[in-house]
């Protein structure tokens, strides 16, 4: 275990620095007051009663990468507060921050789309308006962490998307074609991130153009690599049955996929008949060869490798009846397949594979152990000191197992694996533990993620939220110690050292982002950083303006009824936490604009008359002065 040393947070004279230049700029203690006020008061006040109460000014050991289900976007939540840090707009729309309505938002929605999606989407507003996000997986250097990306799926418009996190925003949204919901989502550990690896749940037809339709025996399961840092699409390999969730390696040779429905069935009852389903292994410098050698088909534009049962490209190991999660232990040699619909586990030892596929053994000789923990297991973490821990979606329990002991019942001594049960609340997905999905995992907490709160809340109403627990493993055996509701629905979270990650407190005025802003000021000969200027290019109007608190460069500006008007905002304001906003009332136009960032909007300026525009981000004590008016002159004027 390499040694985590904490350089995140900010330190006091970073704070207090922080404030004395608010001071300069805006000659008034405005948000620099609010934010002195807090260093000031000392750190944890109180000393702490408990591991998990983090006190008021302390800050929390790890990020947790929360999912967010239907709700499409990821969260960020501190642990072991539990408290939630941020929320990043991904898949959905955003109110408060223009995400979905901003041009530099949009761009990233759209320009990752097949050609066919967007010009389904030109009647519907441009922009999907859902997303179903999964899966949120950090990249990986070596085996661990490393603090670049975070990636993630879209089961309902199959897509992936990529969050940036240096500046913590989604920079990359991608289709992926040939398949229909992206489900299971994992990143390759080693040497580096590298693939993203995307399983594609429902069958389809190939091509899905309506020649084929109701003939089910004609539809493939898809599985997808992405290149994590181009964003494009490498290769996709046909498989047999439904691809559910997906993990790697630590060797960077194999990552695998469990697969439910090998009946090929279209409703519960066939695709539930068979008494077995599979895990499949893909090898990936095989496939890569195909990939140069030409073994494939392409549609659209990417190269299809056939790896249905019988493929050099692949191999299926035979597991209990529809199998769901899949984990890689920090040990680097054991893969627990879950069995969803049978009370067992299946491990697997990833140092047998090279046999298997160059056939010296059968696939079930992979198999080490195959526990039996109790009712519906679905997703195992680990806490890199052998043991296992298996979510029972039936029992509401999670069971704590060592895979050595397992490994020896299998062989036929007389053990028991099972360590302890512990009743959650209720009937948990997945669960994770701290930098359990790594080598470097420390066995210090557990997050179980339930998807039924039932009484362990306040009743808010017949929609209640999900409960995510938050269990102590540190010592022999698991306490649990925190409660927390999170809104629909967190599947999946993944939990990082603070040590890993390194936020910037403003933009970097070079950053791409920006790129389309400046190049259409300078077509305009306007400077971001100085605008106050309103250019007129038929009837498309471009106002630029720069913010420092408590003013926009203009104060108004008039435009015709009916032009399409762009605004441009730069945050001049260069200390950390004093983000503006704009919002133009009564035109559904609103946006985040951060330190140093630009943000852009276009609308139609189809209302006469005067209208206020604000800052919508409380920024200065004389926030609410912040504003100016659009003067519209009517068409026929
Ligand atoms: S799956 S409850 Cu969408 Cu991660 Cu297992
Ligand atoms: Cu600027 Cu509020």
């Amino acid at each position: 275990m390499t040694d985590m040393k904490d350089k995140s947070g900010p330190s006091r004279r970073d704070i207090l620095g922080g404030t004395a230049s608010v001071a300069t700029i805006a000659g008034l203690a405005g948000a620099g007051g609010f934010t002195g006020g807090a260093a000031l008061s000392p750190r944890s006040s109180q000393a702490a009663t408990a591991k998990e109460h983090v006190g008021p000014g302390d800050l929390d050991e790890y990020y947790v990468f929360f999912s967010s289900g239907q709700a499409g976007e990821l969260r960020i939540v501190g642990l072991p507060s539990m408290r939630e840090l941020m929320r990043i707009p991904v898949f959905n729309r955003c109110s408060a921050t223009g995400w979905g309505s901003t041009n530099e938002s949009r761009k990233i929605l759209t320009e990752g789309l097949l050609p066919e999606t967007r010009s389904f989407l030109d009647s519907r507003g441009g922009v999907y308006l859902n997303g179903d996000l999964h899966h949120p997986h950090m990249s990986f250097t070596e085996g661990t962490y490393d603090g670049r990306y975070v990636f993630m799926n879209d089961k309902a418009n199959s897509r992936v998307a990529r969050v940036r996190c240096d500046v913590m925003k989604c920079d990359k949204i991608i289709e992926i074609p040939n398949m229909e919901a992206v489900h299971g989502l994992r990143v390759q550990k080693y040497p580096k991130t590298g693939y993203v690896f995307a399983n594609g749940e429902d069958r389809l037809p190939l091509p899905n153009d309506g020649t084929i339709l109701d003939e089910p025996d004609k539809y493939h399961g898809i599985f997808t690599a992405i290149d994590g840092d181009s964003m494009e699409i490498a290769w996709q390999v046909m498989v047999d049955g439904n691809l559910d969730n997906v993990d790697a390696d630590y060797q960077g040779k194999y990552c695998f996929s469990t697969c439910y429905n090998s009946e090929g069935g279209t409703n519960l009852a066939e695709m539930t008949s068979a008494e077995q389903d599979w895990v499949v292994i893909f090898n990936i410098a095989r496939i890569e060869e195909a990939v140069k050698n030409g073994d494939f088909t392409r549609h659209h534009g990417v190269p299809v490798i056939d790896g249905r049962h019988g493929s050099r490209y692949t191999r299926y190991v035979p597991v209990p009846n529809s199998p769901h999660g899949i984990n890689t232990a920090p040990d680097g040699i054991h893969v627990v397949a879950n069995g969803k619909l049978s009370p067992t586990v299946t491990v697997f030892d990833v140092r047998r594979f090279d046999d298997l596929f160059s056939d010296k053994i059968k696939p079930r000789d992979v198999v080490v152990a195959e526990p039996e923990l109790g009712l519906g297991p679905l997703h195992t973490a680990f806490d890199g000191r052998g043991n296992a821990y298996t979510t029972l979606f039936i029992d509401s329990q999670l069971c704590k197992w060592n895979i050595d002991k397992a490994i020896r019942l299998f062989n036929g001594e007389d053990v028991d694996p099972i360590v302890q049960k512990l009743d959650v609340h209720y009937q948990p997905g997945h669960n994770h533990t701290s930098m359990g999905q790594t080598k470097e995992a420390d066995g210090k907490w557990l997050i179980s993620l339930n998807k039924f709160s039932k009484d362990r809340f306040l009743n808010v109403g017949p929609l209640k939220p999900e409960c995510d627990q938050l269990i102590d493993i540190s010592g022999d055996s698991m306490k649990l110690v925190h409660d927390g509701p999170s809104f629909a629905e967190p599947h999946d979270a993944t939990i990082v050292h603070r040590s890993k990650i390194n936020p910037v407190h403003r933009w970097d005025r070079d950053d791409p982002l920006f790129d389309d802003a400046k190049k259409q000021a300078e077509a305009d000969g306007v400077e971001l950083e100085y605008a106050a200027d309103v250019i007129r290019d038929g009837n498309k109007v471009r106002v630029y303006m720069f913010s420092v608190a408590p003013a926009f460069s203009l104060e108004k500006f008039t435009v015709k009824q009916g032009d399409e008007v762009t605004i441009y905002i730069t945050n001049l304001d260069d200390v950390e936490d004093l983000t503006h906003g704009f919002t133009l009332t009564n035109h559904g136009v609103a946006m985040e604009v951060a330190p140093q960032a630009t943000a852009s909007i276009t609308f139609i300026a189809d209302r006469p008359g005067v209208h206020w525009y604000y800052c919508q981000w409380f920024c200065h004590a004389l926030h609410m002065e912040m504003k100016g008016r659009m003067l519209v002159e009517p068409r026929n004027a």
